[in-house]
């Protein structure tokens, strides 16, 4: 009774927490949640929190590519192994002017999702993570490995970029917002590193005038569909290592969203994932094999040589299937 009762009162689905919010440069960074040169690292995770957590549906935006946020749930979320686990909310909408109709095209800001075990139970998303390969992981237009450094400009100014290929870029300002578009909080120097998608943008206007339609790919990013879809919802059982190599976790404590293209279309400026907020499919799913409630705390985790995650119990290791294997 009372095991049943503590797992009632804990489990919300919906995201708990935020633990870090650092977006690229961007037209609604510092505004989207609003920044002012006292805030801090903490006080602006805090300001995002405020904005997503508990189904608030605020808005966050992450600015352009490499901008991130780390939030997670009060519980961990168990990959089902075969349905979708979480959804992820943003404002992303089909436009029915898209001209290329065997596609979804209108708005979408696609950012790519990460997960992470936390592996060393101190609760803190400080342990390995995990790219959840989406429709494009494998397109050769993809490029992982990828790396941008951010330089704040003197005054309010185009934000230039370079990349870690020899590529060089701006973030540029617009009339519409006025504020300082380098993170107020940030360092002079901001680097952030990830996979990097194709251009999804199609300027399909005509006569001179500028009409962009940002296209959604097939599946797994954030802010790519619109709320009401499945493509807003997410498998843990995507997950792959640095390799690319398919990686089984039994549950996850923390997801990582960053902002997974580099472009800048016309007047409505560059493009930016926004998150409104997250929610947990099953929030009363155990993982398979195990028999937690809660969830134990592997006393020992760590991913062997063939990519997989093992967890040690009680001094036995187990597989995240939960059978023994030594
Ligand atoms: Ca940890
Ligand atoms: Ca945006
Ligand atoms: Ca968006």
């Amino acid at each position: 009774m009372h095991v049943l009762l503590t797992i009632l009162l804990a489990v919300s689905p919906y995201l708990a927490r935020v633990y870090e919010y650092m977006p690229a440069p961007g037209q609604f960074t510092n505004a989207m949640p609003a920044a002012t040169t006292d805030d801090t690292p903490e006080t602006m995770a805090a300001k995002a929190e405020a904005a997503i957590a508990d189904n608030a549906g605020k808005t966050v935006c992450l600015g352009a590519w490499g901008g991130y946020i780390v939030f997670g749930f009060d519980h961990p979320v168990t990959n089902s192994l075969n349905d979708y686990d979480f959804r992820i909310t943003g404002n992303a909408s089909y436009a029915s002017y898209a001209k290329d109709t065997s596609r979804k095209g209108g708005s979408a800001e696609p950012g790519i999702v990460m997960v992470s075990y936390d592996t060393n139970g101190n609760g803190l998303p400080d342990d390995p993570w995990y790219e959840l390969a989406g429709s494009e992981y494998n397109s050769p237009a993809t490029i992982h490995r990828y790396a941008v450094t951010y330089t704040r400009p003197d005054g309010l100014a185009d934000i230039p970029w370079t990349d870690n290929r020899g590529g060089s870029g701006v973030v540029p300002r617009n009339s519409f917002h006025q504020q300082d578009y380098f993170p107020l909080w940030a360092p002079d120097q901001l680097t952030f590193t990830g996979s990097l998608l194709a251009s999804n943008a199609v300027d399909e206007g005509e006569n001179g005038q500028h009409s962009f339609i940002l296209y959604s790919y097939d599946y797994g990013y954030a802010d790519n569909h619109p709320n009401k879809t499945d493509g807003c919802k997410f498998c843990i059982r995507w997950a792959v290592d640095n390799n690319g190599n398919p990686v089984n976790l039994p549950a996850i404590h923390f997801v990582k969203v960053y902002t997974a293209v580099q472009q800048v279309c016309g007047w409505i400026g560059e493009t930016s994932t926004e998150i409104t907020g997250a929610e947990d499919l099953h929030p009363d799913m155990l993982p398979t094999g195990l028999d937690p409630s809660p969830m134990p705390t592997p006393t020992h985790a760590k991913i062997l040589r063939d990519g997989q995650l093992y967890l040690m119990y009680n001094g036995i290791m187990y597989n995240v299937r939960g059978t023994r294997i030594k």
